[in-house]
């Protein structure tokens, strides 16, 4: 394990679910922190417990990576010691609705593909040049299962962490000859508040995705995350695909 403390690590997305587990694991490696999202409250939480815990050093960045003239404005004027990014966590995503492409919300997918793709884009222009050029670097995108198999009424979700997968890979092939690595990290069920944003806070519904089977946690998908960060420079995890053992396919799950 390489030490990665006092590295710049870049999480979106950190005040939910993996984001914010990928921030306690990051912390305890005793990295520094920017830390983004939109709810600054939560961020606010996090970072309290963060600093209890490990005197943290930890930067807030109030940030809708759906905005680019925000991204860009957010990450060209962070402070000095804050604006080398080591490590750039793209986590920030969501789904939306579970329907027939043909019934769809024409809103949810706008919502997805600004966020699960165009915002990821925004991060990683914003970011990687200053990796390029100061010789060291590691993206980690948060992709999925739905990226590698489509799922019925996945589609449009699928669609944009299967573009978020192609991203990944160009994005390798375009840094070759660079010391600036890419990882995929793409979980299968994490029992997050993922599903009850997808269903637009139906809570009930949401519990059901998790019933009779034991989905991975957050945690589970930070230990992997922190596990590609600290591998040795020559070494790149390009994909890293991790499922719960109660399932084996998108749709196919062990409930008892
Ligand atoms: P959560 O809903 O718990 O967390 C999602 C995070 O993304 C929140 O911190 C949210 O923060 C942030 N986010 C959403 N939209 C935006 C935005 N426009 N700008 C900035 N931040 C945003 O879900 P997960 O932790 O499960 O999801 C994290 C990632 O993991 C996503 O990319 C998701 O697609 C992926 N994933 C999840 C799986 C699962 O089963 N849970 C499985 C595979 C992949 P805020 O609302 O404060 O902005
Ligand atoms: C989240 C996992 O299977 O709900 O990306 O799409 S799944």
């Amino acid at each position: 394990m390489v030490a990665i403390k006092d590295q710049v690590v870049l999480i979106t997305g950190a005040s939910s679910g993996i984001g914010a587990a990928c921030a306690r694991a990051f912390a305890e490696a005793r990295t520094k922190l920017v830390l983004a999202a939109r709810r600054r409250d939560r961020l606010e939480q996090l970072a309290d417990e963060l600093n209890q815990e490990f005197a943290s050093e930890i930067h807030l960045l109030q940030l809708d990576v759906r905005d680019r003239p925000q991204v860009e404005a957010a990450l060209q004027s962070l402070p000095d010691s804050w604006g080398n990014i080591d490590i750039l966590v793209n986590n920030a995503g969501l789904s939306r609705g579970l329907d027939k492409l043909y019934e769809g919300d024409v809103q949810d997918w706008e919502e997805m593909i600004d966020t699960n793709i165009k915002g990821l884009l925004y991060v990683t222009r914003s970011v990687v040049p200053g990796m390029v050029a100061r010789g060291r670097g590691h993206v980690i995108n948060i992709g999925s299962i739905a990226g590698h198999q489509t799922y019925p009424n996945g589609n449009v979700y699928c669609g944009t962490k299967a573009a978020v997968r192609a991203i990944s890979e160009g994005l390798k092939q375009d840094l070759l000859g660079t010391p600036v690595r890419v990882s995929s990290v793409d979980p299968g069920l994490v029992e997050t508040e993922f599903s009850q944003v997808r269903f637009h806070g139906d809570a009930e519904r949401a519990e059901k995705v998790y019933q009779g089977l034991i989905p991975l946690t957050a945690e589970d998908v930070a230990d992997v995350v922190l596990f590609c960060a600290t591998r040795p420079a020559h070494v790149n995890l390009s994909e890293v695909l991790l499922l719960p053992t109660d399932q084996s396919g998108p749709t196919l799950v062990h409930r008892r």
